[in-house]
């Protein structure tokens, strides 16, 4: 979808958005269906790269400390109990820049999805950048899908972030694709970014070939000690608004209200919903910031007469197609 269209969608009266994003909703994925995702991290904080949002840089003082990587065994079990809890796709997150083939740290994550992968969920990595050999092992030891968010528009990017460039985020995205992973991809509001910046980066996405299959949108949580601690909170309108273009933009996407949850009241939520988000990320904690509690998320389901959505662990990837260029067009 082109910039101007978004923009045009965007600046529609708030129900006629709704409205449109509604009916494509309806179109694409059961109306009272969310999905209910874990997100567990396997090797918290010390990471190298300067990401001014992120608890997790080694750079910031947030009192988040280094840790090793998490024994396979208590991986397990944390996936077993996700599984007992209703959740039907299991997310690992790692705090590094990279994962290079051939090192202790890279088989010690392989040998972890190959045991998660055969409880019957979708299973998830985030571990940074990502070369076509590390791909091609992540897909083999049975990832379903990969998390790697362009966070922002390419405009912004390089003021959020200086270790690494908003292309090395696309690389490591067309390594996924290539890999036949499905790529998990979207970003974050509030980070002093402008409306255009949102829509850049969701004209991005939608432009993506293959499309992603899930578009994470996360809302700042604001973290003591990184450079973001004290910008400005996003209005709940705008976080609905840009859920709305997002379910246009990318219909078959599943659209997931990640991060800030808990600063979202029932009513917010609802109304993302409503615009189109059918994931969540379920459990108490996200990698180090706090998730509303599971049982404040099922009595709100219900309220909604709303259900978790059923496992689906031989989900395929989404395919290429051949009236879209294959690298996203970002000039
Ligand atoms: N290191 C990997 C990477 O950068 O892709 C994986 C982990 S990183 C924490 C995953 C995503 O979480 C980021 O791209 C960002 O969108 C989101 N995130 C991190 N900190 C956040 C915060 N304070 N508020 C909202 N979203 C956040
Ligand atoms: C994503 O887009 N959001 C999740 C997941 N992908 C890995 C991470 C949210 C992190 C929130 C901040 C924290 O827990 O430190
Ligand atoms: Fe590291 Fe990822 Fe956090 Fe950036 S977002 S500092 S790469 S863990």
């Amino acid at each position: 979808m082109k910039f101007q269209e978004l923009k045009l969608l965007y600046e529609l009266p708030f129900f006629d958005l709704l409205t449109k994003s509604r009916n494509v909703h309806e179109l694409n994925w059961p109306k009272n269906e969310i999905q209910l995702c874990t997100l567990l991290s396997i090797k918290t904080g010390g990471c190298s790269e300067d990401c001014s949002y992120c608890a997790q840089s080694a750079r910031y003082k947030s009192g988040v400390d280094a840790e090793r990587l998490m024994p396979k065994c208590d991986v397990l079990d944390r996936a077993k109990a996700a599984k007992e809890n209703g959740s039907t796709r299991f997310c690992m997150g790692a705090a590094w820049k990279n994962v290079k083939t051939n090192t202790k740290r890279f088989d010690e994550v392989l040998e972890i999805i190959k045991d998660v992968s055969e409880l019957g969920m979708e299973v998830c990595t985030t571990l940074g950048e990502l070369g076509p050999e590390e791909a091609k092992k992540l897909k083999e030891a049975g990832v379903t899908a990969y998390n790697h968010n362009i966070d922002t528009s390419p405009e912004h990017y390089p003021n959020i972030v200086t270790t690494h460039s908003f292309e090395d985020r696309l690389k490591t995205i067309r390594n996924v694709q290539d890999a036949g992973m499905s790529v998990c991809c979207g970003g974050i509001l509030g980070l002093g970014e402008t409306i255009d910046d949102r829509l850049r980066m969701l004209e991005i996405l939608s432009n993506f070939n293959p499309s992603p299959e899930s578009i994470p949108i996360n809302k700042l949580m604001p973290m003591p000690g990184t450079p973001l601690e004290g910008a400005e909170p996003v209005d709940t309108f705008a976080v609905a608004r840009t859920i709305a273009c997002a379910r246009i933009a990318v219909p078959k996407a599943k659209i997931r209200l990640s991060a800030g949850r808990s600063a979202l009241s029932e009513e917010a939520q609802t109304l993302c919903f409503f615009a189109g988000a059918n994931s969540i990320f379920y459990g108490d904690k996200l990698l180090t910031a706090t998730n509303p509690q599971t049982v404040q998320d099922m009595q709100l389901l219900q309220k909604l007469g709303m259900s978790p959505q059923e496992p689906n662990p031989e989900l395929k990837a989404p395919e290429s197609s051949s009236e879209k260029p294959l690298a996203p067009q970002i000039a």
